[in-house]
C-alpha cells in the first residue's frame, strides 16, 4: 500500500508538471480524483489491508486526496491568471472605456416622407388616421361609387383571400369608415400600405404607399384643392417644383383630376424613371362624389369636400431622386440607409 501511494504521488507529480492550460489541469483531476481515478481504485484497495492497518492507511488516502486537491486549485488558478494576461495582450481584449461603437439604425425614407406630410397637414388641422390593410370588396369598391363590374375595377387588380376580403388597392378604400366615424365637417389624412397585382417596373410597384385626404365642410370648392396641394408641394420639396393639372376619371370625385409632378430624377427630359414623358402622376384628386358622401352618412346638399390620393412611394423617389421604385422594397441597406440616422 505504502508502495502506490508514493507511486500515484509521483505520477502526480511529474504530470501537474505538464498540465499547462484549464482542458489537461480538468483531465488530470478526473484522472486522479474521478470516480474511477487513481485514488478511487487506492480506496477499493484499502478493503484488502490489514484491519489493524486500516486507519493509518486510510488517513493516508485522505491526506493524499487532500495534497491532490490542493495542487490542482493552485494550478487552475495559476492557469487562469496566465490566459487573463494572454486575453489582456491579444487582439481580443476589451477597453470599456473606448467610445462605442453601436451602428444606429435609419428611418425608411418613405417613413420620413410619410412623417413630414404628417407634420404638414396636422398644422393645417388635419387629423392622422390610421387603416387595415385587409378590407372588404365594399370599402375598397362599393362605397366608393364602384359597382361590381364596372370597368373602373380593371386599374385595380389585387390579391383576393379565400373569404372574399381583398389587399386594399387604394387609402381610398379608408374614405367611407372615417366619414362615417367623424361626420363633417372633417379633415383627415390617412397614410397605407397598397397592394396591386401589376406591372412591375421603374415607377411601379406591387407594394407602394399612398397617402389620402379629405377635407368635407361647408362651401369647399376646387380652390381649396390647389390651395392644399400647392402647400403641400412647397413644403415637401421646399423649392419650385412644376406641376400640371389635368382632367382625370374616377368614379368617385366629380370633377376629378391627375396632379403630374416634373420628374425630378432627369428633370423632365424623359427617363425610364417616369417612362420617358418627363411627368409622373403623383396625386390624382377631386370633388368627392355625392353619391361617396351620401354611403359615408354625410347630406351631399349641405356639404361638399375634396379627396386626393397621393403615392407617397412616388413623392419619396421624387423628393430624394431614387432612380427605380423598385428600391424601396429591396432590403438594401446601402441605399436605403443613407437618408438619416436615427
Ligand atoms: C388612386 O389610387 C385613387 N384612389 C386616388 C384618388 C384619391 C383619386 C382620391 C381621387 C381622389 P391611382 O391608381 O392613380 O388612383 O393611384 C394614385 C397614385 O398612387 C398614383 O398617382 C401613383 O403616384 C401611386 N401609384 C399607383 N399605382 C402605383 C404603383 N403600382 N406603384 C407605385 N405607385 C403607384
Amino acid at each position: 500500500m505504502e508502495k502506490k501511494i508514493a507511486a500515484i504521488v509521483q505520477k502526480f507529480t511529474e504530470a501537474a508538471q505538464t498540465a499547462s492550460d484549464s482542458a489537461s489541469i480538468e483531465r488530470l483531476r478526473v484522472a486522479f480524483l474521478g470516480k474511477k481515478g487513481e485514488i478511487a481504485e487506492l480506496m477499493k484497495d484499502l478493503k484488502s489491508v490489514p484491519a489493524e492497518q486500516k486507519k493509518e492507511f486510510g488517513q493516508k488516502i485522505n491526506q493524499l486526496k487532500k495534497d491532490v486537491e490542493g495542487r490542482l486549485n493552485d494550478l487552475t488558478e495559476a492557469v487562469a491568471q496566465k490566459e487573463l494576461e494572454v486575453l489582456i495582450h491579444s487582439a481580443e481584449c476589451y477597453d470599456v472605456t473606448m467610445p462605442s461603437m453601436v451602428e444606429t439604425g435609419s428611418y425608411h425614407p418613405i417613413t420620413l416622407v410619410q412623417r413630414e406630410l404628417e407634420d404638414i397637414f396636422a398644422a393645417m388641422g388635419f387629423t392622422i388616421e390610421d387603416y387595415d390593410e385587409i378590407v372588404d370588396d365594399y370599402h375598397c369598391f362599393e362605397a366608393l361609387n364602384i359597382p361590381k363590374h364596372h370597368p373602373a375595377r380593371d386599374m385595380q387588380d389585387t390579391y383576393y383571400l379565400d373569404n372574399g376580403q381583398l389587399l386594399k388597392t387604394h387609402t381610398s378604400a379608408a374614405q367611407n369608415a372615417i366619414m362615417r366615424k367623424y361626420g363633417a365637417p372633417l379633415r383627415a389624412i390617412f397614410p397605407g400600405r397598397c397592394f396591386r397585382n401589376e406591372a412591375i417596373d421603374a415607377c411601379h410597384e406591387n407594394t407602394f404607399f399612398q397617402m389620402e385626404g379629405i377635407m368635407i365642410d361647408k362651401d369647399i370648392s376646387i380652390s381649396n384643392l390647389i390651395y392644399f396641394m400647392k402647400t403641400m408641394l412647397s413644403e415637401v420639396f421646399q423649392r419650385d417644383v412644376q406641376v400640371r393639372l389635368r382632367p382625370g376619371f374616377f368614379p368617385f370625385v366629380e370633377p376629378g383630376f391627375e396632379l403630374d409632378i416634373s420628374c425630378q430624377v432627369c428633370g423632365g427630359t424623359g427617363c425610364p424613371s417616369c417612362k420617358n414623358s418627363g411627368w409622373l402622376e403623383l396625386c390624382p384628386c377631386g370633388m368627392i362624389h355625392p353619391n361617396v358622401l351620401t354611403a359615408g352618412g354625410i347630406d351631399p346638399e349641405e356639404y361638399t369636400g375634396f379627396a386626393f390620393g397621393l403615392g407617397l412611394t412616388r413623392l419619396a423617389m421624387m423628393k430624394y431622386g431614387v432612380k427605380d421604385i423598385r428600391t424601396f422594397n429591396s432590403g438594401n441597406l446601402k441605399a436605403l440607409s443613407q437618408f438619416e440616422s436615427l
